[in-house]
């Protein structure tokens, strides 16, 4: 069965070249992608997640806000009644920091996986593969689309 993604650019943060490559590589993968775009509310997110009955939750950020934007976010999804595995991603923090704090940190909030900058969409789409089980001849299957 199609895996349902929601993706986004949280708070007001406006870089949109990661997002858009995310999304391209999640369709081209087989997932039936959802792209928020940039500054995106947690209210957005929440609203699609249910509204799309999402199997992930990815959360992109940029310019260096992400904690701020974030808190409260997986518990917000999870009482309005959402199971979506949730991940965060992109520049987490401000400047040059220790990559493995900021994924305590974010790990703390609730997310399940937290990647940095350096993350190829390969990663994501591996990671999903794996925390959704899916087999990949399956999803190869699935991502053929006329
Ligand atoms: C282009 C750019 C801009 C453009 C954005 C244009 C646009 N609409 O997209 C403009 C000029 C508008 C801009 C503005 C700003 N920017 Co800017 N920008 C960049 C720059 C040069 C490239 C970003 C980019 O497109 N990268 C290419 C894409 C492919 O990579 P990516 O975004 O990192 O995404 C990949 C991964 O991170 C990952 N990923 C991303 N999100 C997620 C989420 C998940 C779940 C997963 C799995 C993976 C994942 O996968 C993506 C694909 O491989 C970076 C520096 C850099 N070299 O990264 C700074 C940078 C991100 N910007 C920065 C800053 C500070 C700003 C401003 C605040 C500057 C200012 N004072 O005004 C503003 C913020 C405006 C706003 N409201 O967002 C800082 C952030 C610093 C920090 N976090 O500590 C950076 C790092 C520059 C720097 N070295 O200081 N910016």
């Amino acid at each position: 069965m199609t895996k349902t993604v929601v993706l986004g650019v949280i708070g007001s943060d406006a870089h949109v070249v990661g997002i858009t490559i995310l999304e391209h590589a999640l369709s081209a993968a087989g997932f039936d992608v959802h792209n928020l775009g940039v500054q995106t509310t947690q209210a957005e997110f929440v609203e699609a997640a249910l509204d799309h009955d999402a199997d992930a939750v990815l959360v992109s950020s940029l310019y260096g806000h992400a904690k701020q934007d974030c808190q409260g976010f997986t518990e917000r999804l999870e009482e309005a009644g959402s199971d979506a595995l949730t991940y965060v991603g992109g520049n987490l923090a401000v400047g040059q920091d220790d990559f493995e704090q900021t994924r305590t940190t974010f790990r703390e909030m609730g997310f399940d996986r937290v990647f940095d900058s350096e993350t190829n969409p390969e990663d994501a789409i591996e990671a999903l593969r794996r925390d959704l089980r899916i087999s990949q001849s399956k999803s190869e299957e699935t991502g053929v689309r006329s």
